[in-house]
């Protein structure tokens, strides 16, 4: 499969970037098996950080591992293995979020392009509750891509995208059950 070829599933594709959405990457008896597990086996963090002058808590938990991490939390090597062989990129490290319910979220951001390996797209991979994606270009006249991201599914950008476009998930109004996405790199 690829996600970067012409088709349906391409959301995005010229100079500014490439975004892929493949909502049927997992079947779903898989993704929500998986989700029980990372949910329950996990040794989620909460973090907190600076933000204007104040310490605040990060609004979700999160987990990362470098793939090689011989006491890698099943079943996440499973789950790398069927992305880096569905996209044929090596990726070797995950970045794990766990948003508990309607009011985690994560703020408009772009990724370190510093801690990447120039060239090597981002793909995250969703299980749980279905939350909302907004991408949107950081240049006039800011494009606004949003995307519900459905348990099972695979979102893929490209590294350029990182350039010219922040994505974040925003809190929501109504109740919304527990998310774990899934952000799988080729750090450097
Ligand atoms: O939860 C998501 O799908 C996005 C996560 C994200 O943007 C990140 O981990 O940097």
């Amino acid at each position: 499969m690829s996600l970067f070829g012409p088709g349906p599933q391409a959301l995005l594709d010229d100079a500014s970037g490439r975004i892929a959405y493949d909502p049927g990457f997992l079947a779903p008896a898989r993704a929500g098996a998986w989700f029980a597990q990372l949910q329950a086996g996990i040794p989620w963090r909460s973090e907190r950080r600076v933000m204007y002058e104040r310490e605040l808590d990060v609004p979700r938990l999160v987990a990362s591992y470098r793939l090689s991490d011989p006491s890698l939390p099943e079943p996440l090597a499973a789950i790398a293995t069927l992305v880096s062989v569905a996209l044929g990129v090596a990726f070797n490290a995950v970045g794990l979020n766990l948003y508990r319910d309607q009011l985690d979220s994560v703020a408009p951001h772009n990724d370190r392009l510093a801690d990447l390996v120039a060239g090597e797209p981002i793909a995250l991979v969703s299980l749980g509750a279905t939350r909302r994606m907004d991408i949107r270009a950081k240049q006039p006249p800011r494009r606004l891509l949003r995307l519900d991201l459905e348990a099972g599914s695979l979102l893929v950008m490209d590294y350029r995208t990182q350039l010219h476009y922040d994505h974040g998930i925003p809190k929501e109004a109504a109740a919304v059950g527990p998310r774990i996405s899934l952000a799988f790199r080729v750090r450097r």
